[in-house]
């Protein structure tokens, strides 16, 4: 009576037993990193001394920072392929695609672990594959090929029925699933999707549902591997690596939810939150400025041949501007070769790189004010580049027929053909290097001067004292914390330079704050974290000498990032307690040095002359490993544990400049 989830946790069990919320690791098959967050996880493998990746697969994506507009990115560019090329690491080209995108078409298999430094990689589960988002210290260690560290999460079952409607997206039904669930409603679960309307959806269909479970905050999101999935294999030339995988008929699940496809209408997520979901219908004939297509979510050659279907022979309205960036070269170049391409740029689609952009506001910031359409997967406050901006979250289908009507429209009103389903993917994997298997010693990595050194924590003390620096609100994302962008994602691989950007649009001089008192603690609601995988937004912070977060609820990632970058992330034993505290309080916490597993501390508020209870999500292990006195002492347990050369690696980097 297994789900799928159990069957492939099962298969890869390494430690721990399967009870919901234990503590498991899981051996990993694969691993995935991307430009944005890869610099710093190549920079850990580095200092741990490993010289050949452990994994089955690794592969290096360029996708985020492609605007170069100076040397920083291309820095980033040429360390990364050089250092894939040295450590058996399969670097994509820019160009090449989206990395879930590039992944899900030519690497990712049923039954396979991935771990991915994007919290996206859940675009996986569309093929069955345990796809698991995580920082990039957790994705070194996978490649060191030491197990991942999880709770057993709970599954939970989404039960489809019916058939989608013409003009009715997957995108609608992962909308849908975020109103019922909203954006914590996934932490500590996988979504496992079931029933008859399974099969009538194609795989990228099912990749765009599985990407976005990540707003749920989801561990990851699965699919069963079914014939759907081996006609994808095949016409990708990878049927080899095919099985069928499914849960158990009496499978037991956490909670289960319905949806009946043929009920589901279009739907939109408002401003400023995934789950901020809405019937179309509720907001059709609002005037939009721009509309973008594209992003990991919703850039597949079946998603791009839809809204091409609905371009034919139109123009975009006046009022708008329309933005496309393709998933991948595969996608480009097929559409290029049937002449979609041409529909997409006769009616004035501003075509774009086969990249992120706009998705992580590298470029295309709509006018102040702006009601702008997009196919992506968040609409957080800020994201866009425009902090006035009014950001929606819709599919292709009604992404490109508002873009030719210039009002929010209901494309099952919309004259289109439903693409084919191709005969064959396009096969061309020049852009993706294999690493150098004869002489890796060879290898020269390349470093600009845009990699900096990785910081240093200093110790954790046993007692303390230190100000409130910031109080936040529920729901605060890593965009809040550590923004992205293309004034600040150049400086991804300096973390110097990127601690000027923390809480840049939630509190002024939030760095010269910090650096004036000390550090100090981060008090928030619900949800502290939600979003991104970057580390930097904990890495950053501990620069600044942030020692704890003291918040109601944590996103999983985020919380994982804090424990190894050595920030304590408590919980209030009484969320009542958060409202006594202010910005500016001086709480006290002694005894740090007896952290123990499931015991709470205790917390003084030396302002207020109160004192309330904490409790910590910290694992033994997470103890041991003395995670309190990252770089060095973490990075060389772990060197030690996988047999590498860490005295030698250190020293090298030191050198080099490259740790102090
Ligand atoms: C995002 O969509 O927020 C990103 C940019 O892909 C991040 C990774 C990053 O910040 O580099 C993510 O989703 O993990
Ligand atoms: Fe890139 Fe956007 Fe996907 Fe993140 S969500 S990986 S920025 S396309």
């Amino acid at each position: 009576m297994p789900t799928l989830t159990e069957k492939i946790i099962k298969a890869h069990l390494q430690e721990g037993t399967m009870d919901r919320g234990c503590p498991i690791a899981i051996k990993i098959d694969q691993t995935l990193t991307q430009d944005a967050t890869g610099t710093m996880a190549y920079l850990q493998l580095e200092a741990m001394g490993v010289d050949q990746v452990k994994t089955e697969l690794s592969v290096s994506y360029v996708d985020h920072n492609t605007l170069q507009s100076g040397f920083e990115n291309a820095d980033d560019h040429k360390y990364l392929q050089t250092v894939a090329n040295k450590h058996g690491i399969y670097f994509s080209r820019p160009g090449n695609g989206i990395c879930h995108q590039v992944h899900l078409e030519r690497f990712a298999a049923p039954g396979k672990t991935l771990l991915g430094s994007d919290s996206h990689t859940p675009t996986a589960g569309g093929i069955g594959a345990l796809a698991i988002g995580a920082g990039g210290l957790d994705v070194a260690c996978a490649m060191a090929g030491r197990p991942f560290n999880l709770k057993m999460p709970k599954v939970v079952n989404v039960k489809l029925t019916g058939a989608l409607h013409k003009g009715v997206s997957s995108k609608d039904i992962i909308l849908k699933v975020l109103q019922l669930m909203t954006v914590k409603g996934g932490v500590g679960k996988v979504i496992e999707y079931t029933g008859e309307g399974v099969k009538t959806l194609n795989i990228p269909q099912r990749a765009t549902i599985t990407n976005m479970g990540a707003e749920l905050g989801a561990t990851t999101s699965i699919f069963p591997s079914d014939e759907v999935t081996y006609e994808f294999l095949k016409k990708q030339n990878r049927e080899d690596c095919f099985v069928a995988l499914s849960a158990d008929d009496d499978a037991v699940y956490d909670e289960t939810y319905e949806i009946n496809l043929d009920d589901l209408e279009p739907m939109i997520a408002m401003p400023h939150s995934p789950d901020a979901v809405k019937s179309i219908s509720e907001v059709v004939g609002k005037k939009i400025d721009q509309v973008a297509i594209g992003s990991c979510t919703n850039s597949s050659y079946r998603d791009m041949m839809i809204v091409a279907s609905i371009l034919k022979n139109k123009t975009v309205a006046e009022n708008v501007s329309l933005c496309i960036s393709p998933g991948s070269k595969q996608v480009l170049t097929m559409l290029s070769q049937n002449g979609a391409l041409t529909d997409l740029i006769s009616s004035g689609a501003r075509m774009l790189e086969c990249t992120c952009g706009p998705c992580i506001g590298m470029g295309q910031s709509p006018i102040t004010n702006a009601w702008s359409l997009r196919t992506f997967n968040r609409n957080f406050y800020g994201r866009s580049g425009t902090l006035s901006a009014n950001v929606c979250l819709v599919s292709p289908e009604v992404a490109a027929y508002s873009a030719i009507k210039g009002v929010i429209s209901d494309p099952r009103e919309a004259e289109f053909d439903i693409p084919a389903e191709p005969d064959h993917f396009l096969v061309d994997d020049s852009m993706i290097i294999a690493p150098e298997k004869q002489h890796p010693e060879n290898v020269e990595i390349v470093r600009g001067p845009n990699i900096k050194p990785l910081p240093e924590n200093t110790p954790l003390a046993d007692t303390v004292e230190k100000q409130v620096v910031i109080k936040v609100v529920d729901n605060i994302t890593t965009d809040h914390i550590a923004p992205a962008g293309a004034k600040v994602l150049p400086f991804r691989s300096n973390i110097e330079k990127i601690s000027e950007f923390i809480f840049r649009d939630v509190q002024a001089g939030f760095k010269q704050h910090c650096l004036s008192v000390g550090g100090g603690f981060i008090v928030a609601g619900q949800n502290y974290g939600q979003g991104s995988s970057r580390e930097h937004a904990a890495l950053a912070p501990m620069y600044l000498g942030i020692k704890a977060v003291i918040a109601k609820s944590f996103a999983r990632i985020h919380q994982a990032n804090l424990i190894n970058f050595g920030i304590v992330p408590f919980t209030f034993a009484n969320e009542a307690d958060y409202d006594t505290i202010d910005e500016g309080d001086v709480l006290k916490i002694s005894n740090l040095h007896q952290l123990a597993p499931g015991k709470a501390m205790m917390v003084e508020n030396v302002t207020k002359k109160t004192s309330f209870a904490v409790n910590h999500a910290l694992s033994q292990l997470d103890i041991d490993k003395d995670v309190f006195t990252y770089v060095k002492t973490r990075l060389k347990n772990l060197s030690i544990e996988i047999g590498g050369d860490y005295e030698g690696n250190v020293i090298e980097l030191m050198n080099k400049g490259l740790l102090e």
